[in-house]
C-alpha cells in the first residue's frame, strides 16, 4: 500500500462489509481450487482438522455433549463465523492503518496453508488452495476499499478525461450534492461487495459441484467388499525386523507414494468400467467389473518403485496387492506373432508401454482391484490398475487402467517416453539406509544400521555395509517374501565411536550384479548410485 489511508471519517461499517465481502470471496475461490487440485486440502475443512486434532479432550467432549453427531458441521460453521469476524477487524484494519488489514489475511492464509500442510498424505499442492484464498480475498479488499475512498467531485455529465485516481486530493464536494454522492457512492460500494459475496458463493458452489462425482465414487468404494481371494499370499515370518526408523515390510495405504499426472483424482464408478482389450489380437476382449470380480483373484506381494526414485528415496512401497493375472486376459485375446508390446491408458489418457512378454511370463503382472485388504484408494487407481513387478510404475502400473492396446515399440510411444524417459523401464537394483535416521545423534557402542534393498523380479543375494572408509561388511538380510518385494537388512556395529560417521550402502543382486556406485540421475531409466548416510555418536 504506497498511501496510508487515514480517513477515520469513512466510519467502520463500510471497512467491515469490505472485508467480509472480500474474505467470502476468497474462501469461496479456495474451495474452488481446492476441489479442483488438491481435494482433500479445502482451506475450511483443514482448519477443522488441524482443530479437531489440536482440541483437548474436554472440549471435544463439550461439542460432542452440545452438539451431537452435528459436531463437525458446528465446528466449521464456528470456523466460518470466527472468519467473519476476524475478516470485518482486518476490512477496518485497512482502512485506518493500511497495511495491517492485508497482514491479518495473510496471517489466516498462513494458517489454512498450515493446516493442509500438516494433514497426513499432503501433496506439495495443498497448501495451494489457501495461497490463491489470501492472494483473492487481498486483491478483493484492495478493490473494495478503494471503490470506498471518497468519491471524486461530480463530473459533468460528457467526461473529457477518465476519472482522476482517487488517491488524489479529492475535490471538495458541492454541498448540495454531498447526501446524493454519498449515497450513490454508498449504494454502488454495496453493489460491489455484494458482487464479491455472489462470486464466493458461485465459486464454493462450482467447487461442490466438481467434487461430486468423487462424492459418489467414494460411496460406491466405502460398500464395496471385495470377494475372498482364491490365493492368499502371507508375510513370512521374521520379513519384517520391526525396527524404530525402518520401513515396515507393508507400506500402509495411507503412507504409500503416490505419483501420477492426475491434477483431480480421476472418479471412476466400477458400474461404468470396462476393460478393452485390442489392437494386434485375434479377437478383442472386454471385461467389466462384475466380469473381473467373478474370476478366481490371487493375493501377491509386489513392490512399487519410481523411476523418479532419487538414490536412497522414499518413492517406492511394498503392498498387498489383489488381483487377476493379465496374461490370462491376453491369451484369451490372442496376440498375433509381430506384436511385442501392450499401450495401457488410464481414463485420463496417461499411458504406459510394457513389453508383451513381461505380461505373458508366470510373474505376477495383474489387473490390481485390492490394495492392502481395502478396494484400492482412488489416488491409487480406483477401481483397477496395473501391478508388474521388476518394472517402474512409469512403463507398467497403469492406474484407472481402461484400455490395453496390444501393439508394437515401433509403432506406438507412451505418455513418458514422449517426454524424454526410456521406452523400457526394468528396475534396477537399490539399496537404501533408514536407520540411523537422519540428523538423530546415536549413542556410542553398539549401534544399529539398518533399511532395505530391492530387485524386484530378480531378488536380493546379500548387502554390504562400508562405515566410513572401511570394509564392505555383509549386513544380515531379514526373510524374503519373494524375489519381488523389497527386503530389510540390518548390520550391528559394534564398536561405534564418538564422532562423525559415515555408511555406506551396496545390494548384491540374486543374479550377481553389485549395486553401481556410478552416480546418475533418475532421467532417462532411473538413478544409481550408492546412498550414504552420516550420523553423530556422542
Ligand atoms: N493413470 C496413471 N497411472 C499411473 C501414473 C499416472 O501418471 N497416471 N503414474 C505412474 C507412475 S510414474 C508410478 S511410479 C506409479 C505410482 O503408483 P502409486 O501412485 O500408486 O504409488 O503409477 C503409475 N501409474
Ligand atoms: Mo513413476
Amino acid at each position: 500500500m504506497l498511501v496510508e489511508i487515514r480517513r477515520p471519517s469513512r466510519g467502520w461499517k463500510l471497512p467491515a462489509v469490505a472485508g467480509v465481502a472480500s474474505v467470502a470471496l476468497g474462501a469461496g475461490v479456495g474451495e474452488l481450487v481446492a476441489a479442483v487440485i488438491a481435494p482433500t486440502s479445502g482451506p475450511f475443512v483443514v482448519v477443522g482438522a488441524m482443530l479437531i486434532d489440536l482440541a483437548p479432550p474436554w472440549a471435544k467432549d463439550t461439542a460432542i455433549n452440545l452438539f451431537g453427531t452435528g459436531d463437525k458441521a458446528a465446528l466449521l460453521i464456528g470456523i466460518g463465523l470466527v472468519l467473519l469476524i476476524i475478516a470485518a477487524v482486518a476490512g477496518v484494519a485497512e482502512s485506518r492503518r493500511s497495511p495491517w488489514g492485508m497482514v491479518i489475511i495473510t496471517v489466516i492464509g498462513v494458517v489454512g496453508a498450515f493446516a493442509a500442510a500438516s494433514r497426513a498424505n499432503a501433496g506439495m499442492l495443498a497448501i495451494v488452495p489457501s495461497a490463491v484464498a489470501a492472494i483473492a480475498a487481498m486483491l478483493a479488499l484492495a478493490f473494495l476499499l478503494r471503490k470506498l475512498a471518497p468519491a471524486p467531485a461530480p463530473e459533468p455529465a460528457p467526461a473529457p478525461a477518465p476519472a482522476p485516481a482517487p488517491t488524489t486530493e479529492p475535490a471538495p464536494a458541492p454541498a448540495a450534492d454531498a447526501p446524493t454522492a454519498a449515497t450513490v457512492g454508498r449504494r454502488r460500494f454495496l453493489g460491489w461487495a455484494g458482487g464479491a459475496v455472489a462470486l464466493g458463493a458461485l465459486a464454493a458452489l462450482g467447487g461442490y459441484a466438481l467434487q461430486a462425482g468423487a462424492r459418489a465414487v467414494t460411496a460406491v468404494r466405502d460398500a464395496i467388499t471385495l470377494p475372498k481371494a482364491a490365493t492368499t499370499a502371507t508375510v513370512p515370518a521374521g520379513a519384517d525386523l520391526a525396527i524404530d526408523g525402518l520401513a515396515p515390510i507393508v507400506t500402509p495405504n495411507a503412507d504409500f507414494y503416490r505419483i501420477d499426472t492426475a491434477l483431480a483424482v480421476p472418479a471412476v464408478d466400477p458400474a461404468d468400467w470396462k476393460l478393452r482389450i485390442h489392437g494386434l489380437v485375434g479377437s478383442e476382449v472386454t471385461l467389466t467389473w462384475d466380469e473381473l470380480l467373478a474370476l478366481p483373484l490371487g493375493e501377491s506381494i509386489t513392490t512399487l518403485a519410481c523411476v523418479s526414485n532419487e538414490v536412497g528415496g522414499s518413492l517406492i512401497g511394498n503392498a498387498v496387492w489383489l488381483g487377476y493375472p493379465i496374461r490370462e486376459l491376453l491369451a484369451r485375446a490372442g496376440p498375433t506373432a509381430d506384436a511385442d508390446m501392450v499401450l495401457s491408458r488410464s481414463v485420463d489418457g496417461f499411458t504406459a508401454s510394457t513389453p508383451l512378454e513381461v505380461l505373458q511370463d508366470d510373474r505376477n503382472a495383474i489387473l490390481a482391484v485390492g490394495m492392502n485388504g481395502e478396494p484400492l484408494p482412488a489416488e491409487h487407481g480406483f477401481p483397477v490398475r496395473m501391478v508388474v513387478p521388476g518394472l517402474y510404475g512409469y512403463v507398467s502400473a497403469t492406474k484407472w487402467v481402461v484400455d490395453l492396446e496390444v501393439t508394437r515399440f515401433d509403432a506406438a510411444t507412451a505418455y513418458w517416453t514422449d517426454r524424454g524417459w526410456s521406452e523400457r523401464g526394468p528396475i534396477k537394483l537399490q539399496s537404501r539406509i533408514d536407520v540411523p535416521r537422519h540428523g538423530r545423534p546415536v549413542a556410542a557402542g553398539s549401534v544399529t544400521i539398518a533399511g532395505v534393498a530391492s530387485h524386484q523380479h530378480v531378488g536380493i543375494a546379500g548387502v554390504e555395509v562400508q562405515i566410513d572408509d572401511g570394509d564392505w561388511r555383509a549386513a544380515e538380510l531379514a526373510t524374503a517374501i519373494s524375489d519381488d518385494t523389497w527386503v530389510q537388512w540390518h548390520y550391528e556395529w559394534a564398536d561405534a565411536a564418538a564422532g562423525s560417521h559415515s555408511v555406506r550402502v551396496r545390494a548384491l543382486g540374486a543374479d550377481g550384479e553389485v549395486q553401481t556406485s556410478r552416480g546418475q540421475g533418475p532421467v532417462p531409466d532411473g538413478a544409481t548410485g550408492l546412498h550414504e548416510r552420516t550420523f553423530e555418536v556422542s
